[in-house]
């Protein structure tokens, strides 16, 4: 089972996408997700000049072992790029192992625990108004389970809110394709002041059962974190996401000690260590990582093991900078392991869904990856190649004050 190709495919239907394709000597071809929003050139740089020539040759079906060689026999351990880099090699060696085995991925992973996996969608608007509608939509659509965020009185576009305003977009898309990035203006006490508001006016008219999520965006205090979660504990959220950056993780400690709202946190996060002091001391609920950006499904199926052990569960990161690929890995995954969660799913757009064909459906408020053979996404390369990449950025966040850079 020797690997004769491994290539990188970068493609912008709407947004752009890093692809790895290894085939082997059968003819087999795995596929991979290598995109890191806003630096998709980095690890499509570190896949083309530093692992496809490596990889020609091993044995695709050792993937433990090329993890192990590609994470210590790179010597520089860690970090997004590198992590996405080779989560993009290990999902296309198991995509492979699968469709060898001729199985849906899930079932080499132990097989399906549920009947589907429980999604949630990006609701959002400028106002109540817009949020309401977005909402019904996400309704409309099947959704079970839906994030909330607003636009805060006195700031211009913000985190999480549809670019496009009246409601119409679903796939929130922040970066932006210019040469630089777009800057924001923020007030973390202005927000404060108007988040447990929305939520109010959401719970009078969805009633208590709809599981509501919202994305705090790293841009809390701890303490600022902790009056967040306790003033959203009438509105019984299903977690509070991101609620500060956490590169200190001893800094949830302060937030558990005052909220009994339920934390997730770790989209940036890339590997199992970053969430050490997290999960052992129990400092949070879900596990945020996604497998494009963590190593892919072989450390991440160690992390979430580990979580279990915590009795935290997934709730893996699938907005639409997780390219299909990476959405299917995620969601074998989430089918296999008994602390499943909750899923991110926002929808790719109809061009990106021509240049990925994907097999996984959403029905009835859950997610299921399909029963075809491997992962169940093939790309069609012609189909990428009418997509060139174009440059896009993350927008960058400053103080309505005085423009102090602040966390987006
Ligand atoms: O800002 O994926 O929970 N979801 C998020 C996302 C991230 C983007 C960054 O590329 O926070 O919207
Ligand atoms: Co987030």
């Amino acid at each position: 089972m020797k690997i004769t190709s491994a290539d990188v495919i970068i493609t912008s239907p709407g947004r752009n996408f890093v692809s790895l394709r290894v085939e082997t000597e059968d003819g087999v071809v795995g596929w991979g997700d290598a995109t890191l929003n806003g630096r998709e050139l980095a690890v499509a740089s570190y896949l083309r000049d530093h692992l496809d020539s490596v990889l020609v040759g091993r044995d695709a079906s050792a993937i433990e072992d090329t993890w192990q060689y590609l994470y210590r026999g790179g010597y520089w351990r860690r970090g997004p790029v590198t992590m996405a880099a080779i989560a993009a090699v290990d999902v296309a060696l198991w995509d492979i192992k699968a469709k060898y085995a001729q199985m849906p991925l899930y079932q080499l992973l132990g097989g399906a625990s549920r009947t589907g996996l429980l999604a949630y969608g990006h609701a959002s608007g400028a106002d109540l108004p817009q949020l309401f509608e977005s909402i019904d939509r996400h309704l409309d659509a099947g959704y079970r389970a839906v994030r909330i965020q607003t636009g805060v009185p006195g700031l211009g576009q913000i985190y999480g809110v549809a670019a496009t305003g009246n409601g119409q977009r679903y796939d929130y898309e922040p970066a932006r394709a210019a040469a630089r990035p777009a800057e924001e203006q923020w007030d973390t006490r202005a927000y404060l002041r108007h988040v447990p508001t929305v939520f109010e006016a959401v719970r009078a008219k969805y009633g208590p059962e709809l599981p509501l999520l919202h994305d705090g965006h790293h841009r809390m205090t701890p303490i600022q974190a902790a009056q967040l979660g306790k003033s959203l504990e009438p509105y019984d959220l299903f977690w509070l996401e991101d609620c500060t950056p956490a590169e200190n993780p001893t800094s949830l400690r302060l937030v558990r000690q005052h909220t009994t709202t339920p934390l997730a946190l770790g989209e940036t996060f890339n590997t199992i260590w970053d969430y050490q002091t997290l999960i052992s001391e129990q400092l949070i609920d879900y596990v945020r990582s996604a497998v494009t950006h963590t190593g892919g499904i072989t450390a991440m199926r160690k992390l979430l093991d580990f979580a279990a052990m915590h009795q935290i569960k997934s709730g893996m990161h699938g907005p639409t900078d997780i390219s299909p690929i990476g959405m299917a890995a995620a969601l074998h995954l989430g089918l296999a392991i008994h602390n499943f969660g909750i899923q991110e799913y926002m929808r790719h757009s109809a061009q990106t869904l021509e240049v990925f064909q994907t097999s996984y459906r959403f029905e009835g408020g859950l997610l299921h990856p399909g029963d075809r053979p491997g992962l169940g996404v093939e790309m069609d390369v012609e189909a990428a190649a009418a997509f060139p990449y174009r440059g896009a950025y993350l927008p960058v966040n400053r103080l309505a004050l005085d423009a102090t850079v602040h966390d987006w």
